[in-house]
């Protein structure tokens, strides 16, 4: 059987059994209060300072409050710290997403520390969904945004100069710079914080905040932004959101896809499964070129991962525990 014939299979559900799995990332378990997922390792610190607001029921407020605090470590990779495109120039994305399904988005946004609250901005003060560019950032001035240096962090500024050296100026989307590596200090170099909660009266929200894709062509915009690719949230059913190769996830609307997987009734792990399967299969051998992961947290509180590549890791905190869960995936 040709492998694409295979992965087919696998992703109808017939041979779902066998598919390579590694991690555990999974969770049927229900939970009534309030509860918040976030990505990557630094999840844990997100959902501490995402904690105090979604508790007392805001779940927007939390949601910035996680994306804020990010943005403003000058250690991580995510906001104004984080890699530049091609040019040498730091570009955001960001988004959020309520439950009474408003959103809003940002792209391309330069020298403001924090694109979460401008996305919010846009939401809760503009007609629009999604304000790109120079226009984003002019209406970032108009709500009060300051503008910020443009140099860059210390460590964009050591890994763009290995790029360019090693790259010669070629946008490539490889597994060296999607899978992000344990840095000395602990950290992982990922690039994007994304974040979906559920407050005590089961109302779901959710937000991203990213610099992009390390070392992208200017202009271009990865899945954080887009509603539907990077982020979905669906009051009745639930929510996801995704971390990794963006073009992959616009491609599938992974994060529409894995929330109406839910609603046919797959669980919160199975529907972040077959979305992943979908990339695979589109993708054939290449998807081990590449790395997406998704989220999922289903309106009862059950939550649960899938990625292509292992090293995804999220943060689950409840009233009850805080827990940092390596992602089941595809390739071991
Ligand atoms: C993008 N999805 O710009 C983002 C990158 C990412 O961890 O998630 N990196 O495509």
């Amino acid at each position: 059987m040709k492998r694409i014939d295979f992965v087919k299979l696998l992703s109808f559900g017939t041979l779902a059994g066998i598919v390579p799995v590694s991690g555990c990332g999974t969770n049927v378990k229900k939970n009534k209060g309030p509860i918040i997922i976030s990505t990557w390792d630094s999840g844990k610190e997100v959902n501490e300072a995402a904690w105090p607001k979604l508790s007392k029921g805001n779940i927007m407020d939390g949601i910035e409050a996680g994306g804020n605090f990010i943005e403003d470590s000058i250690n991580c990779c995510v906001g104004l710290g984080g890699n530049p495109d091609r040019e040498g120039i730091v570009t955001l994305d960001a988004c959020v997403m309520d439950h009474k399904g408003g959103c809003g988005a940002v792209a391309a946004l330069e020298l403001i520390k924090h694109p979460i609250s401008v996305a919010r901005q846009v939401m809760t003060e503009t007609p629009h969904v999604l304000i790109a560019g120079v226009g984003a950032q002019q209406f970032a001035i108009e709500m009060g945004h300051k503008l910020e240096s443009s140099e860059l962090s210390k460590s964009a500024n050591k890994q763009y100069q290995e790029w360019l050296e090693k790259a010669k100026y070629q946008p490539v989307i490889n597994i060296e710079n999607q899978v992000p590596k344990k840095l000395s200090n602990g950290e992982y170099n990922h690039d994007t914080m994304a974040m979906i909660a559920k407050n005590r009266d089961s109302d779901l929200g959710g937000g991203v905040t990213t610099s992009g894709m390390g070392f992208k062509m200017r202009g271009r915009v990865g899945d954080s932004p887009i509603i539907g690719a990077g982020l979905y949230v669906d009051n009745e059913i639930g929510a996801a959101t995704s971390s990794g190769v963006g073009e992959e996830v616009i491609r599938n609307v992974g994060s529409h896809l894995v929330v109406e997987l839910m609603r046919q009734g797959r669980s919160p792990q199975e529907a972040c499964k077959e979305a992943i399967l979908r990339i695979i299969n589109r993708k054939d051998d290449k998807a081990k070129d590449i790395q997406v992961g998704f989220i999922a947290l289903a309106k009862d509180g059950s939550y649960g991962a899938f990625s292509i590549q292992p090293g995804f890791q999220y943060a689950v905190k409840t009233e009850e525990e805080h827990l940092l869960l390596d992602s089941s995936s595809y390739y071991n």
